[in-house]
């Protein structure tokens, strides 16, 4: 199989990431001055299972947070947390590791607030709950289908040498075949 055809074998892994947060309701923590309860999350589109392809994901909070890195192994890839204000997360998506593919680093400014068209927070809408979700678009190259590939070349090559090796049986055969009537000949002869 020529290398043309091998060539751009990619996959593209749509996800969603982003959060939602709801404001608490007042002294429910007692002695805190956290306003919300916030969930940042890293989804398949339509809530497609994203597990097949992402190991881990690294959620990366505010240094105001104790333990800042947070790992999440299994799906769902999500963290829920309470704080009092807004920031940029990172999160970081580790791949399985058959699938040969780098960490991915996506960012996203954590949201609270209700905001107004002019980016003044909405005070009518601070209860309503918020989201601030992403789209985007992975892109892979997707080693399994790249093993399967290898596996085709291996048979054709196989194959190719049986082939060859059937020539030869075959030319040695007639050859036989022709000493042998040589020989019935001759002893047909002697025979006389
Ligand atoms: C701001 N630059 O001043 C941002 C930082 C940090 C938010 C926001 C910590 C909670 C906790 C928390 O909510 N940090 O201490 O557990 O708005």
């Amino acid at each position: 199989m020529s290398n043309k055809r091998t060539k751009g074998v990619t996959v593209i892994r749509p996800i969603v990431y982003g959060n939602i947060a709801t404001l608490l309701p007042q002294k429910k923590i007692p002695d805190s001055d956290h306003t919300h309860k916030w969930t940042v999350s890293v989804k398949g589109l339509n809530n497609e299972d994203i597990s097949s392809f992402v190991k881990k994901v690294t959620f990366k909070l505010h240094e105001t947070y104790a333990n800042p890195q947070r790992v999440v192994e299994h799906p769902p890839f999500e963290l829920t947390e309470t704080g009092w204000g807004e920031f940029e997360l990172t999160i970081k998506l580790q791949f399985v590791p058959e699938s040969g593919e780098k960490p991915v680093m996506l960012y996203h400014n954590l949201r609270l607030h209700p905001y107004e068209e002019d980016g003044s927070i909405s005070t009518a809408n601070k209860n309503k709950p918020v989201q601030s979700f992403q789209y985007d678009e992975l892109i892979q190259r997707n080693i399994c289908v790249q093993a399967e590939i290898d596996e085709i070349r291996k048979i054709e090559e196989a194959t190719k040498k049986v082939q060859e090796q059937l020539v030869i049986y075959k030319e040695k055969l007639e050859k036989t075949t022709k000493e042998l009537d040589e020989v019935k000949l001759e002893l047909e002869r002697v025979k006389k």
